[in-house]
């Protein structure tokens, strides 16, 4: 009897050519020495820049008028304050990575490009919608998220939304713990982080961006840099 329901169900049914979003989690914060958390969240205390993000870059998924302050330590500052998270991209996490896709992954030009440790406060400050430009991202994270403390990433299976809006109509919302090594590949799932949920809350991410040589750092769209590092948007 059931079985001619379901039947029914998937008789007109066929799978969608485009894949499903997918993400992979390494469970890799008690592999790293100890106090490693802390020692990034000390460089966030110190070193974190304040801005105000505009989506003028073509990936951004923000309706036009949108200012959305942001606050993140520059990969160059990583680099120098951190030396050795530059040398996780570079080596164990990449290699990591690279279990996951057929081909090599390749650094940025930059450091700037390459990394920055993302810092978000309170329940103002929210991640802007965005797609990314590289093929594979890595995330690194220093806080526990979940549905009370908020700060989700919230990602689109709508490839077409344009904002938040369109975006919370059809969404994973993710919930990322302290020590989790995410990767994924979202150049065509619109996303954004939620805000927190009350004043004192902190969430912080290192990000990782590869490129390969299929797709290259010089798909990397104009006006990117500027609003994330930009000295005009401090
Ligand atoms: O912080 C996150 O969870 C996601 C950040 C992100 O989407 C990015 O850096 O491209
Ligand atoms: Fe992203």
């Amino acid at each position: 009897m059931t079985a001619t329901i379901d039947q029914g169900l998937f008789a007109s049914w066929t799978p969608p050519r485009d894949l499903p979003f997918h993400w992979h989690i390494y469970d890799v914060g008690s592999a790293l020495p100890e106090g490693w958390t802390d020692a990034l969240l000390d460089v966030a205390r110190q070193q974190a820049a304040q801005r105000s993000f505009r989506p003028t870059m073509t990936t951004a998924r923000e309706t036009a008028d949108a200012v959305i302050p942001l606050e993140s330590v520059d990969g160059e500052v990583l680099v120098e304050q951190a030396p050795w998270v530059n040398e996780l991209y570079a080596g164990w996490f990449r290699q990591l990575g690279e279990r996951l896709i057929d081909e090599p992954l390749e650094l940025t030009s930059t450091a700037n490009r390459a990394l920055s440790l993302n810092v978000q406060r309170g329940i103002t400050m929210r991640y802007p919608c965005h797609v990314d430009s590289n093929p594979m991202e890595g995330l690194l994270y220093l806080t526990d998220c979940t549905e009370e403390t908020g700060g989700g990433l919230v990602v689109s299976r709508n490839r077409h939304a344009r904002d938040v809006t369109e975006v919370d109509e059809d969404a994973a919302v993710i919930y990322p713990r302290a020590g989790q090594l995410f990767f994924f590949d979202a150049r065509f799932h619109p996303h954004y982080v939620q805000p927190l949920r009350t004043d004192d809350a902190l969430r912080a991410v290192v990000t990782m961006n590869y490129y390969t040589r299929s797709i290259p750092e010089a798909v990397r769209p104009a006006g990117l840099d500027e609003q994330l590092f930009g000295a005009g948007t401090r």
